[in-house]
């Protein structure tokens, strides 16, 4: 079957209407792969993009909780498995208050690209609720962790769906969810990652999306000659993801001089390490949501309102959410001279963000990026089935090997003719984690 790109993104919005982020995630895809998979008549012959963006199954249920005045609440919770042809579905889950069906689509397909690209065997899904645990108490968010796991149990399991977190779903509630799971199904199984040391969990797997980060920026910043001794980086977030980059980048003699949330960001030109980077687990523990009270703990200056874009850094690490760094910022950070942007996140740039910093500045897209939380992951799934748990040398060395091989593979694929040493990581990552999904689903038949 023959078709245009134009006609295949068209029949994509007619057939998912409204689901803006997940087209844009699509549309990212299918702009680097179209030429390579014009080439393959064997892909096209089987169909191979159009079933790969359309999800296995889609599991949508209501969440009823008890919130602690005694009144009853409703949240939707959802599970996109979206490909099983290279492992369990595997990725985490988002509570926010901003969740929706298209977020959760465009994360659990670029969740397939990026664990095809970490070489472990685990397939793509995402899942979570537009639950916000802002605010709430240690009670309400247990309760809502059950009553999302009374559901949630049916269709999961070690070889079948292996969850984990993400924004809004860290220890605590990973903690909530495994215990409901081993009441429901009477096993105490590697069902989901992120679990505690104690109970089957991974060392390095908090850490493991932040230090994986910087050993990829660190690549990157290998090949244009230069390392992380001496430069600045300007961080998003104050999250799980933001202290891992933070605690790295300072081990390895960079300065960090921003951070963010949801009500502005800091800027500390002194650096953020010590005291300051712990200070940032506190900050999250009391549920606000907030950074301003860091600007008064260390007498470092609160930007409300903005994010951290406008500073001048060498390197910036957007860690937080989707679409945080738009056209303007990318211009901003190339006025300042700044070398590169790796995505710690997920989709952090706008599409005309991401078109801007590859063609100015270097640019890692986070499906590569970011891939060190759930390649470690798939470790602790490893760990789990062994009945065994690796040093913390261990699991970070195969982490940093990891990086090490994705950053190759989008190399290899993302040479840009006629720019002598340049790389579209984009491409890179995109036809990298392609080719090995394409032709594990040749393999399988049509299923
Ligand atoms: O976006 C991601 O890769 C994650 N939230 C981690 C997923 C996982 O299964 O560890």
């Amino acid at each position: 079957m023959k078709t245009s790109i134009n006609d295949f993104i068209a029949g994509l919005e007619q057939r998912t209407p409204g689901e803006n982020e997940f087209h844009q995630a699509v549309e990212e895809v299918i702009g680097s792969v179209w030429d390579f998979y014009q080439q393959n008549p064997r892909y096209q012959r089987a169909n191979i993009l159009e079933r790969m963006v359309e999800p296995e199954r889609v599991i949508m249920f209501r969440v009823p909780w008890v919130d602690d005045q005694g009144e009853v609440r409703v949240n939707r919770g959802y599970r996109i498995e979206f490909n099983s042809a290279l492992g369990p579905y595997k990725g985490g889950l988002r509570f926010h208050a901003s969740v929706t069906l298209s977020i959760l689509k465009f994360l659990g397909f670029e969740q397939t690209f990026k664990n095809s690209l970490t070489t472990l065997p685990m397939g793509g899904g995402k899942g979570g609720s537009d639950f916000s645990p802002k605010g709430k108490s240690d009670g309400e968010i247990m309760r809502f962790c059950q009553s999302f796991m009374n559901e949630l149990y049916r269709h999961i399991g070690p070889n079948t769906d292996v969850p984990a977190g993400d924004i809004g779903v860290g220890g605590r509630e990973i903690g909530y969810l495994f215990g409901q799971y081993k009441r429901l199904k009477n096993e105490f199984t590697g069902v989901l990652t992120g679990k505690g040391l104690a109970w089957g969990g991974s060392l390095i797997r908090p850490e493991a999306t932040g230090f994986g980060a910087v050993y990829f920026a660190q690549h990157m910043l290998k090949r244009l000659g230069l390392d992380i001794e001496g430069l600045t980086f300007s961080v998003s977030g104050f999250g799980n993801v933001a202290w891992g980059a933070i605690t790295k980048i300072n081990e390895l003699g960079g300065k960090v001089v921003t951070l963010s949330g949801p009500d502005g960001y800091i800027y500390d030109p002194d650096g953020i390490a010590g005291e300051k980077v712990d200070y940032l687990l506190e900050l999250r523990a009391t549920n606000n949501d907030i950074v301003e009270p860091y600007a008064q703990e260390f007498g470092a200056k609160f930007i409300p309102g903005k994010h951290p874009w406008e500073v001048p850094v060498n390197v910036a690490m957007p860690c937080a959410t989707e679409n945080e760094v738009n056209l303007d910022d990318a211009k901003e950070l190339a006025k300042n001279n700044c070398y590169l942007l790796a995505e710690a996140s997920n989709m952090g740039c706008t599409a005309e963000a991401v078109d801007y910093l590859i063609e100015n500045i270097g640019y890692g897209p986070g499906k590569a990026v970011n891939a060190g939380g759930v390649a470690v992951s798939g470790l602790e799934m490893s760990q789990n089935s062994m009945r065994i748990s690796w040093q913390k040398e261990e699991v970070d060395a195969r982490l940093k090997v990891i990086m090490e091989n994705i950053h190759e593979t989008c190399v290899n694929y993302g040479k840009m003719a006629g720019t002598g040493n340049k790389v579209n990581y984009v491409k890179g990552a995109n036809i990298g984690g392609f080719v090995k999904v394409a032709e594990a689903m040749l393999a399988q038949g049509v299923v």
